[in-house]
């Protein structure tokens, strides 16, 4: 069942582009050539022409779609900020890997619905081509799942198009899966099969890696749960780690953002003994929000400026020890 051709990889092996720190982050969409890229087996080189996507499992019409099937479906285009959730293999420090950009694709929704949804399907496991080897496993192909709940809130892509131009390589070509407010780990790229199934599928990128640990609360014990909804983030734009501002005035600004939405950043500059609330635009779609804060520094010298978002639920950004623990940069007032 899960035997695909295996494609040319280049580069084969972890592939990393980090090309921006957060002070880089001045461009609210991130332009293509700046969008950080990951692949935990290397990078399969593949033709328009070679790739077809399988959509079979609890689905009434199974169904085997061209590049050229897929763009004949409705076009629908959505600004998302687009995150790596931090390496697997160190889930609790923050690793920073954000960007804002906009994908162009079918909604998976539309499609789904077309070959109708057998009523027993709760998740959609997708596969893609790349193999090798991550984190001592060996494995032929890349696999995750998410839940049709999702799917049918609208959004989720199969996307052919990023910010207006055919995907590169890298970022998944000819087609791949964008679900806004997800962690990036669960948009397969080069995606070539999809099966609805009842359970989730237990493999080593759903069930092994990218997993949150378990927690025992009142004497219950919760299983892992998957590394799905993006939690509230934020990042300090400006001013730069170990910078000099002017004591007159300081103009804080950054991005914040989560699976819900922003719903509130505060800034500290005395090691989080007091906050005080920043100003936060709205969001669009599943977009970062600017937040603006207009510091006057109490006296010359060394500070430390930190900054917290929480999400519409009230879930705010720890401190330390997690993927979203808080940014904080170092300056000097004179
Ligand atoms: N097929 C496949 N899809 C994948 C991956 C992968 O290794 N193989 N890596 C995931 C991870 S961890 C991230 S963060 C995003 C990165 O997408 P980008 O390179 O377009 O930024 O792709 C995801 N999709
Ligand atoms: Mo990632």
């Amino acid at each position: 069942m899960t035997d695909f051709d295996k494609p040319h990889m280049e580069p084969k092996g972890f592939f990393g582009y980090l090309p921006l720190s957060p002070s880089d982050l001045v461009d609210r969409k991130t332009p293509t050539d700046k969008v950080f890229s990951l692949a935990h087996f290397g990078v399969p080189i593949i033709e328009a022409s070679d790739w077809q996507l399988e959509i079979s499992g609890l689905v009434n019409q199974p169904r085997t779609l061209t590049l050229t099937d897929i763009k004949d479906l409705p076009r629908r285009e959505i600004n998302t900020v687009h995150q790596c959730a931090g390496s697997p293999l160190d889930p609790t420090s923050p690793k920073r890997r954000i960007t804002n950009v906009t994908w162009a694709g079918v909604d998976l929704a539309y499609l789904l619905n077309e070959l109708g949804i057998d009523p027993k399907a709760k998740y959609i496991w997708s596969y893609a081509p790349d193999f090798g080897e991550f984190g001592g496993y060996s494995q032929s192909y890349y696999l995750k799942d998410l839940s049709v709940n999702r799917i049918l809130e609208g959004g989720v892509l199969l996307a052919y198009e990023l910010n207006g131009e055919p995907l590169p390589h890298r970022h998944g070509f000819p087609v791949r899966l964008v679900i806004p407010g997800y962690y990036g780990t669960n948009s397969v790229k080069w995606i070539c099969r999809m099966i609805l199934a009842a359970e989730r599928a237990d493999s080593v990128f759903t069930t092994k890696l990218y997993t949150n640990p378990a927690r025992s609360e009142e004497g219950k014990n919760t299983t892992g749960s998957p590394v799905w909804e993006i939690a509230p983030e934020s990042v300090i734009v400006s001013p730069g780690d170990n910078s000099l501002v002017q004591q007159d005035s300081c103009l804080i600004w950054g991005w914040a953002w989560s699976a819900s939405g922003a719903e509130r950043v505060q800034i500290s500059v005395d090691d989080g003994k007091t906050w005080d609330r920043a100003d936060l635009e709205t969001r669009s779609e599943w977009a970062w929000q600017k937040f603006t804060y207009n510091w006057q520094p109490s006296s010359k010298g060394a500070f430390t400026i930190i900054a917290r978002a929480s999400d519409p639920s009230g879930n705010i950004q720890p401190i330390t020890g997690a993927r979203n623990a808080v940014h904080s940069v170092q300056v000097n007032v004179e």
